[in-house]
C-alpha cells in the first residue's frame, strides 16, 4: 500500500512512508489547530467524498484530523501531511495549501475516492506517511475557450474539480471572441440576445472551405452562473481569470454593439468560420469607457485579482483607414498604430488597476509596447518572445503553442479526430522546462508559471475536451508544480495510477496507445486532416514575434 506514495501526481517535494495505518471512521473528528479557524470548514468540505460526519472538536482526540495554518513553515501554497495511526496532521501555509494536502490524501486512498459516491462499507484506510510539498511556480493554469464552442456551466465546474485534482490554480476563461460572447450583461442585454449564438458553424478544417453544419450554436453564463463558477473555484483554491479579448477577436461584441467598431456605420456578425478577422474595436475614449463598464459589471459577479484583455492577432487596417482614429493617434503623440494598440490596452489596464486588478495579455500586446509594468504577459508565439518580455521586466506565463496548445493533435495518426494541426504529444508536454537553462537567471525569475490552452474551434463538446485535455494536462500539472520537465509519461506505475483516478472521476481521456474506436475521427465531418504542421506554426510565430518593435518593449512608467 505504501507504494501509492510513489504514484502521487504532481510529484511532491518529499514523501516517506511510516509504519501503521490511519482509518477514517464515523468517529473521526476535525480540529482547528493554531491559525486554522476558517480552514477546517474547507478541509471538511474537501473530505466530503468520504461521506462521514467529521464533527468539529475543540481538542484533538484519538483519530482526529488536525489542521494548522503556518505560512512561515511551508510557503503560501505549501503543506505538510503527516499521517500517523492515531492522528492525521495537515500543516499548511494557507487555505490553498490545506486544499492541496487533502488532494494528496485523496490520491493516497483507493481510486474509489475519485468517484462521486463509494459503495457502502468502503474502508478508508491510509498508509502512514509524511509528505512535505510546495509548488515551484505561482501560475499553474488551464485556459478554456468557451467562445468558439460554449461549454455548459456544469462542465466548467467539473473542469475546476479536475484542475484541483492536479493542484492547478488558474482557470483562464476565454469568454469572448469572434464566434460568441458568453457573458450576461445587465446594462447591455443585446449582448446575450445577439452575440451569444450563431446560426451555424464551419465544417472541416478552417484552411479549407467545406460548408457549414446548418446547426445553431450558442450559450452564455448568467451573472449568477459566473458568481457560482467563481465561488466554486475559490473553494478549490482555483482563481478564475476571465478574458475579454480586445480590440481584435471582437466580431461578436460588435454584432451587438456596432457603435464600438472602427468602421463608421459598420455592420458586424457573429462569425461562423475560424481565423483572424479584420474587425477591431475603436481605440477612442468612448469605447474604452464601455469596455471598462463591461469589465466593471463582470468583476462585480466574478471578482478576480487578474483580468485578461487579450490583445492578440489585431490586423490594424481598420484603424489605419479611419481618419478619426488617425487624428486621435496623433493627438496622443503616438508614432504608429501598433503604439496605439499598446496605448489602448494600457488605458484599460490602468482602469483595472484602479479596481486593484492586474491585466494579463497575449504577447502581441507586449510587442506593441507601452504596457504597465505590472502587466502579465502570456507568451504564446514561442520562447524568444517569452525571454524578451521577461528581460523587459514583465512577469511571464509560458503558453507556447508547442507544447501547451492542447487543441492540437495528440498524435500524428489518421485515426485522430479533426484538430487544428500538430502534433503536441504527451511526451512533448512533459518535456517542457518552465525555466530553461537557455534563459538567463533574471529572465527565469520573471517566469511565473505555465498554462495549457484548449482553444475550441475543433472542440465542439465536453467529451472531446476530455480527450484533448487528458492526460496531457496531467503532465503539464507536474511540470508546473515541480518547475521542471516531468518523467511521468515514462513511469508506468504512476501513469496507471493516475489513469485509474481519471477513470474513477469519469474522465474520457485519450488512452496512451490508440484512441478508443468511438474516439476516432472516422470518415465524416470530424475526419482527420493533417492541418497546420507544428514545425511550420512555430517558425511562422517566431518570425512574427521577431518583427515586434524593439523600442516599444520596455514597460512604461
Ligand atoms: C491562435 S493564441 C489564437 C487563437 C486560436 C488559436 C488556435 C492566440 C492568442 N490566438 O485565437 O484559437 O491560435 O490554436
Amino acid at each position: 500500500m505504501t507504494d501509492r506514495l510513489a504514484t502521487l501526481l504532481p510529484r511532491p517535494r518529499s514523501a516517506r512512508g511510516l509504519t501503521g495505518t490511519f482509518t477514517f471512521t464515523e468517529r473521526t473528528s476535525i480540529v482547528a489547530g493554531p491559525g486554522a479557524d476558517g480552514s477546517t470548514d474547507l478541509v471538511r468540505r474537501a473530505l466530503s467524498f468520504l461521506r462521514l460526519p467529521l464533527p468539529q472538536r475543540g481538542t484533538p482526540e484519538l483519530g482526529s484530523v488536525v489542521v494548522t495554518l503556518d505560512p512561515a513553515a511551508h510557503g503560501p501554497e505549501g503543506y505538510q501531511l503527516l499521517v500517523r495511526p492515531d492522528r492525521l496532521d495537515i500543516v499548511a501555509g494557507s487555505t490553498a495549501g490545506a486544499t492541496y494536502a487533502v488532494s494528496t490524501l485523496r490520491q493516497l486512498l483507493p481510486e474509489v475516492a475519485w468517484r462521486a459516491a463509494a459503495a457502502r462499507g468502503t474502508v478508508w484506510e491510509l498508509a502512514c506517511c509524511e509528505v512535505t510539498d510546495a509548488p515551484a511556480t505561482d501560475w499553474r493554469g488551464v485556459m478554456l475557450d468557451v467562445s468558439r464552442h460554449f461549454l455548459p456551466k456544469r462542465e466548467v465546474l467539473r473542469m475546476i474539480d479536475l484542475l484541483a485534482m492536479h493542484k492547478l490554480n488558474r482557470l483562464h476563461l476565454h469568454l469572448a471572441d469572434d464566434q460568441g460572447w458568453r457573458i450576461e450583461s445587465a446594462r447591455y442585454p443585446q449582448l446575450t440576445e445577439l452575440a451569444s449564438h450563431r446560426p451555424h458553424t464551419a465544417l472541416g478544417h478552417g484552411a479549407e472551405h467545406s460548408g457549414h453544419d446548418g446547426t445553431p450554436h450558442g450559450g452564455y453564463y448568467t451573472r449568477a452562473d459566473l458568481a457560482e463558477i467563481g465561488a466554486y473555484a475559490q473553494e478549490r483554491a482555483v482563481t478564475v481569470v476571465p478574458e475579454l479579448d480586445v480590440p481584435g477577436h471582437a466580431s461578436a461584441l460588435l454584432a451587438a454593439l456596432p457603435e464600438l467598431g472602427s468602421v463608421p456605420g459598420g455592420k458586424y456578425e457573429v462569425q461562423t468560420t475560424w481565423g483572424v478577422f479584420p474587425n477591431l474595436l475603436s481605440p477612442l475614449p468612448a469605447v474604452e469607457q464601455v469596455v471598462d463598464e463591461l469589465l466593471g459589471e463582470l468583476l462585480e459577479v466574478l471578482p478576480s485579482p487578474f483580468v485578461h484583455l487579450g490583445g492578440d492577432e489585431c490586423p490594424l487596417g481598420q484603424w489605419e483607414d479611419n481618419p478619426e482614429i488617425q487624428a486621435y493617434r496623433e493627438s496622443r503623440g503616438l508614432p504608429n498604430m501598433a503604439a496605439l494598440h499598446g496605448d489602448f490596452l494600457r488605458r484599460l489596464a490602468d482602469r483595472l488597476a484602479g479596481r486593484g486588478v492586474r491585466a494579463v495579455f497575449w504577447d502581441e500586446a507586449f510587442g506593441s509596447g507601452g504596457l504597465r509594468p505590472d502587466s502579465i504577459v502570456m507568451a504564446w508565439r514561442g520562447d524568444e518572445v517569452a525571454r524578451k518580455a521577461a528581460a523587459a521586466g514583465f512577469q511571464v506565463v509560458r503558453t507556447p503553442v508547442f507544447p501547451t496548445y492542447l487543441d492540437y493533435y495528440s498524435d500524428d495518426d489518421p485515426r485522430e479526430p479533426l484538430a487544428i494541426g500538430g502534433p503536441v504529444r504527451l511526451a512533448d508536454v512533459a518535456a517542457l522546462d518552465p525555466r530553461p537553462a537557455a534563459f538567463t537567471e533574471a529572465e527565469n525569475a520573471n517566469v511565473i508559471g505555465v498554462q495549457a490552452q484548449l482553444w475550441s474551434e475543433y472542440l465542439p463538446h465536453a467529451r472531446l475536451l476530455d480527450y484533448r485535455a487528458f492526460p496531457r494536462v496531467c503532465a503539464l500539472a507536474e511540470v508546473a508544480w515541480t518547475g521542471a520537465p516531468s518523467t511521468w509519461p515514462e513511469e508506468p506505475e504512476r501513469v496507471r495510477a493516475q489513469l485509474s483516478r481519471l477513470d474513477a472521476a469519469g474522465v474520457e481521456y485519450r488512452p496512451l496507445g490508440d484512441p478508443k474506436p468511438w474516439q476516432r475521427g472516422g470518415t465524416g465531418a470530424r475526419a482527420f486532416r493533417s492541418g497546420y504542421p507544428m514545425a511550420e506554426v512555430t517558425r511562422a510565430l517566431d518570425e512574427l514575434a521577431a518583427e515586434d518593435n524593439p523600442e516599444g518593449l520596455q514597460p512604461s512608467s
